[in-house]
């Protein structure tokens, strides 16, 4: 009987956490859903595979300065480097970010980028911007 009531214990707060992913249906391909106050770069489209959280471009961090000059020295959670390797991005932040496909805010001259206004999600590839798949090497807010 005691075991019984410990089982349904444990099947009850899976429920309640299916029931947590099912009411945003994006976040159910996500490994990470990104929080409110942050920006989240993820390794594939549409928001999944691994994550990076740039505490730099987010306000909620505690550590936020606005801009990431340089996607080398960071990584994602799976220990991967973030330079030349985000598909998608997601900025819950109330700012607009761009995204630039060479470090330092494309300094040299050359490279496209990609605006993602506050709020918004997007793929990072040609249909969206002028930032390639796998491109984006810094990023900051304007
Ligand atoms: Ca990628």
């Amino acid at each position: 009987m005691r075991k019984r009531s410990v089982i349904s214990g444990v099947v009850g707060a899976a429920l309640a956490m299916a029931g947590t992913v099912a009411v945003t249906p994006s976040a159910a391909q996500a490994a990470w859903t990104c929080q409110q106050g942050y920006v989240c770069f993820y390794e594939n489209y549409g928001l999944s595979g691994s994550v990076a959280v740039l505490k730099e471009l987010s306000p909620a961090s505690g550590q936020y300065t606005g801009q990431v000059q340089d996607f080398r020295n960071y990584t994602y959670t799976n220990g991967k480097n973030l330079n030349d390797s985000a598909s998608s991005v997601i900025n819950l932040t109330g700012r607009s970010l761009r995204v630039y496909s060479n470090v330092n805010y494309n300094s040299s001259g050359n490279g496209g980028f990609l605006d993602v206004y506050a709020g918004e999600s997007s793929d990072i590839n040609y249909k969206t911007g002028t930032c390639n798949n796998d491109a984006a090497s810094s990023a900051r807010f304007y």
